[in-house]
């Protein structure tokens, strides 16, 4: 890293979400999640583990905060539960002061020690009671409207102390993981082994359109009843990963284009929020199944997000084929033509290292929608640590190598490519429950012994605290960070 600067007002800090980290799932009158039950049954998570514990957070977070300070940080990026706020979720049942009171605390904490809150309003623990009495993200009527009620009460309990807001974690996780492939909660999919119901070819559709309109209303929400008086920023933030061709063939080379379009541009929603329309190849590939927005309905949509939310972990190569819509009829690869791998493999089959595809990514996404990015989330699972004995995992080699690679290429974004990123948030904190995966996959830069709940810092988190401190002292010096 030589002769890179950071503005003085970016974001530094780290990311978690409260199902996986909270634990205690029936204090001070929490109502069930989507999760608590679904993370239950046997064989949705690998190990068996569910939420119940978790990380203790909701108890331990003076710990967690302890930590924060620690790796220097000057922003948390957390998630509100919306059972916690109002236990039943609708927009007619009651609301509960102890849930209110809860993450009041922990935000007056966090600013207590100078660490400004960036919360989450959604990250996938949808009131269970939502989904039983209409059909949760089903349900369009419903659903909006009980979201934008949940989100006026989050904007009227916190928005005095929080400025940064989002409405939604990864739409596309929410509509494919949750009602198409079936592998995160409600678990709905057209493959009977895995589901009793659900229909992968039209509910994913029918939930991204739902959630995309939820978030929207909730902008409109906040812009008109909190924005001024409050002064805060709202927005969404999207998974996706960058691609690349798998080699020279034509029909490589389009279809890259058509992953990138499908599956980030499309398929994950950023199109109707930033553009005002879905793609053309999406509209192609579902035809009638897509549903319509009318025409008050994209006017909110279109330039609802203030700035650009990015979930991004690696990079894919892609091959043209196959029949999976939710890649936009892609494969992918990290298995070059030659036989080499991308990058490091991570303990998920999902994730190598590759900060070459990283900054690319943000000069794609910069460039296509012309928003100031804040990188929400970014981060590596190192392979087996959870059969490591504590001491061979706090040494975490491969994820220290993979921030320092996202780092340089992140500052190389800013400085030599002129992206305006805004802030970074490594995912995570904290080991944590890692959905489909339960506790075997683990995140953090802190290990996390789950059998006494100690909290001690990885390699990792200490690289990334130190990287933190130089960008601090020369910020203090020259009045913009930069990193020599
Ligand atoms: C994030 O999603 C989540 O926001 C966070 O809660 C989570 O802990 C973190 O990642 C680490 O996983 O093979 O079809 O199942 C990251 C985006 C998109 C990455 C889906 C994994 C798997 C696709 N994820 N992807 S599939």
């Amino acid at each position: 890293m030589s002769n890179t600067k950071l503005p003085g007002d970016f974001m530094w800090g780290f990311a978690t979400a409260s199902f996986q980290i909270e634990g205690s799932t029936s204090a001070d009158g929490r109502g069930p999640s989507i999760w608590d039950d679904f993370s239950r049954i046997p064989g949705k998570t690998l190990d068996g583990g569910n939420g119940d514990v978790a990380t203790d957070s909701y108890r331990r977070y003076k710990e967690d905060i302890a930590l924060l300070k620690s790796y220097g940080v000057q922003s948390y990026r957390f998630s509100i539960a919306w059972s916690r706020i109002i236990p039943l979720g609708g927009r007619n049942d009651p609301v509960n002061e102890k849930g209110i009171k809860w993450y009041s605390d922990l935000i007056d904490a966090l600013l207590a020690e100078g660490i400004v809150p960036f919360v989450t309003l959604y990250h996938w623990d949808l009131p269970q009671a939502l989904h039983d009495r209409y059909g949760g993200w089903l349900n369009k009527e419903e659903i909006v409207q009980d979201y934008a009620n949940y989100a006026r009460i989050c904007f009227q309990a916190f928005g005095d102390r929080v400025k940064h807001w989002l409405t939604m974690n990864e739409p596309w996780c929410i509509a494919i993981l949750g009602y198409g492939r079936g592998y995160f909660a409600p678990g709905r999919s057209s493959d009977r082994k895995r589901s009793p119901e659900g229909d992968s070819t039209t509910e994913p559709w029918i939930v991204g359109h739902n959630v995309i309109l939820a978030h929207a209303h909730a902008c409109k929400v906040y812009r008109e009843s909190f924005k001024v008086t409050q002064g805060g920023q709202i927005g969404i933030t999207l998974n996706g990963d960058w691609s690349m061709p798998y080699d020279d063939d034509p029909a490589n080379i389009e279809a890259a284009q058509h992953a990138l379009d499908v599956a980030i541009g499309e398929l994950d929603f950023r199109d109707p929020i930033y553009l005002g329309h879905y793609p053309e190849h999406m509209r192609r590939m579902l035809g009638s199944r897509l549903p319509e927005f009318t025409a008050e309905e994209i006017a909110l949509v279109k330039g609802s997000s203030e700035f650009y939310g990015m979930n991004t972990y690696t990079t894919n190569l892609i091959i043209a084929g196959g029949d999976d819509e939710f890649q936009g009829l892609t494969r992918y690869t990290f298995t070059r033509p030659d036989g080499s791998q991308l990058g490091t493999q991570a303990h998920c089959s999902w994730l190598q290292t590759y900060p070459e595809g990283f900054r690319a990514l943000m000069n794609y996404l910069y460039k296509k929608y012309k928003k100031p990015i804040y990188v929400t989330e970014n981060g590596f699972a190192v392979k087996d640590e959870s059969y490591m004995s504590r001491e061979q995992a706090l040494a975490d080699h491969d994820r220290v190598e993979y921030f320092q690679g996202n780092m340089e290429a992140m500052l190389a974004a800013i400085v030599k490519d002129g992206v305006d990123v805004k802030g970074y948030f490594g995912w995570s904190l904290l080991d944590n429950f890692e959905w489909a995966d339960g506790y075997e996959t683990r995140f953090g830069v802190t290990y996390v012994d789950y059998e006494t709940q100690k909290r001690y810092p990885k390699d990792s988190g200490k690289f990334l605290a130190k990287v933190r401190l130089i960008l601090t002292l020369c910020w203090q010096s020259s009045n913009t960070m930069a990193v020599v």
